[in-house]
């Protein structure tokens, strides 16, 4: 047992950028998948983090205006995390997250008016505006939902892996679903479970990664460790917080740890991580460090950090990184940067265009209606003899006794 004094400091140590990024971890480069990307392609990847900061700023207005109700967890400062890993897979490769999901629902093609309506609760949103933030679903872009259960989608991420696989050796055949046609042979899929560094400790996590390990699944957990669990640094709860690969060595699960600041080195590094998991069908676990500079969620003090410490992540953003990369040093064939200033700032233009309209729609699109929209959508499974007097609240029958 340390000392007290050992347990109080480790519980005080402030987070800084060198010690959260693993930058001392990270294995020397010998190729980088990146350069064979066209330069347009990087300009999409900074268009993407711009809009999911842009749409979280004005997630944030809505919610103080009471235009968003429920709970309300923003993306910002991760924006690198669901782009880098999301270009690093197929269209169709299936991704499950926790509900802090808004940047990966746009960072997965979703139309960011059914995204704002869902955030609105109106009928036009992803889930018919009953989910809200924390339950964005869209099966055409292959997004299996936003979860608030910490942990609970890390199963679902297996079982889609499970699937995956077993289409592509059992079956011999791709079930039906959206972008398969018939005769289509079955691909080999990557599933990603992407869940905080507060999942670490679930049982259901355990399980999950126990049962890839055994089956040989293609999942990867891709950990956004932005190093807090609502208020609890992830070293007061989490054990082996230095070198969270251990916990997937207990499963057999290749392990990797990656600077989730840099979302072209984030690539590079996950990339081939994503490529070994599809051609071995064999399971992955990411610690991928980031940092949220907002609360936890919309009501959050933040009394467990210091302002020094947002400040210093902030100050190695992630979105003026890769803008600076792209009007400096990488170069197109001209050998001019990629990305103008100008062009930059059309950019900046577009994104904040494209979320005042989705604001536009969101607020102008029509609540649920309860009568239709109550009772559908819902798996029931009513039990005869149970509770047939039962009343919901305001008097309304439960219809279906
Ligand atoms: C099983 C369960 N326990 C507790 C909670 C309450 N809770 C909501 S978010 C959260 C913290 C999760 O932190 P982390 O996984 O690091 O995600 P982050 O918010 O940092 O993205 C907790 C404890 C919950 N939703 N589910
Ligand atoms: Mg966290």
């Amino acid at each position: 047992m340390p000392p007290r004094g050992v347990i109080l400091g480790l519980f005080m140590a402030q987070m800084t950028t060198d010690t959260h990024s693993g930058a001392g971890l990270r294995k020397a480069r010998t190729h980088r998948v990146s350069d064979a990307l066209p330069g347009e392609t990087l300009i999409g990847w900074l268009k993407d983090m711009l809009l999911i900061r842009e749409f979280e700023n004005r997630c944030a207005q809505a919610y103080q205006q009471a235009k968003i109700g429920g709970f309300c967890h923003l993306y910002t400062g991760q924006e690198a995390v669901a782009v880098g890993t999301i270009q690093s897979l197929e269209r169709d490769d299936p991704i499950v997250t926790a509900y802090r999901d808004h940047g990966h629902a746009l960072a997965r093609g979703m139309d960011p008016g059914a995204c704002m309506a869902e955030m609105f609760g109106k009928i036009t949103g992803c889930a018919k505006g009953k989910g809200g933030s924390m339950h964005m679903f869209d099966k055409p872009n292959w997004l299996f939902g936003g979860h608030g259960i910490v942990g609970a989608q890390t199963p679902l991420g297996t079982g889609l892996a499970f699937a995956a696989r077993y289409e592509w050796e059992v079956m011999g055949k791709p079930c039906p679903n959206p972008g398969v046609k018939p005769g289509d042979k079955p691909k080999k899929k990557v599933s990603l479970a992407y869940l905080g560094d507060g999942a670490l400790n679930q049982g259901a996590l355990h399980e999950a990664m126990n049962l890839a390990g055994l089956y040989s699944l293609p999942v990867i957990y891709v950990v956004e460790n932005n190093g807090y669990s609502m208020g609890t640094a992830i070293e007061r709860g989490t054990t082996m917080a230095h070198d969270l690969r251990k916990k997937a060595d207990a499963y057999g699960i290749r392990g990797e740890i990656i600077d989730g600041f840099d979302v072209i080195d984030l690539y590079d590094d996950f990339k081939p991580v994503v490529d070994w998991c599809r051609e071995n069908q064999r399971p992955a676990f990411v610690d991928l460090k980031t940092y949220r500079y907002l609360g936890h969620s919309m009501s959050d003090p933040q009394k467990y950090r210091t302002k020094e410490e947002v400040d210093q992540f902030k100050g190695k953003d992630s979105i003026d990184r890769l803008a600076s990369q792209l009007m400096g040093e990488r170069k197109g064939k001209d050998g001019k940067p990629i990305l103008s200033e100008t062009r930059f700032t059309e950019i900046q233009a577009e994104v904040k265009e494209a979320v005042r309209k989705a604001m536009d729609f969101a607020e102008e699109s029509p609540t649920p209606e309860v009568e239709a929209e109550l009772y559908s959508d819902v798996f029931i499974n009513p039990q005869p003899n149970l509770s047939p007097t039962r009343d919901y609240i305001h008097g309304v029958k439960n219809p279906l006794l």
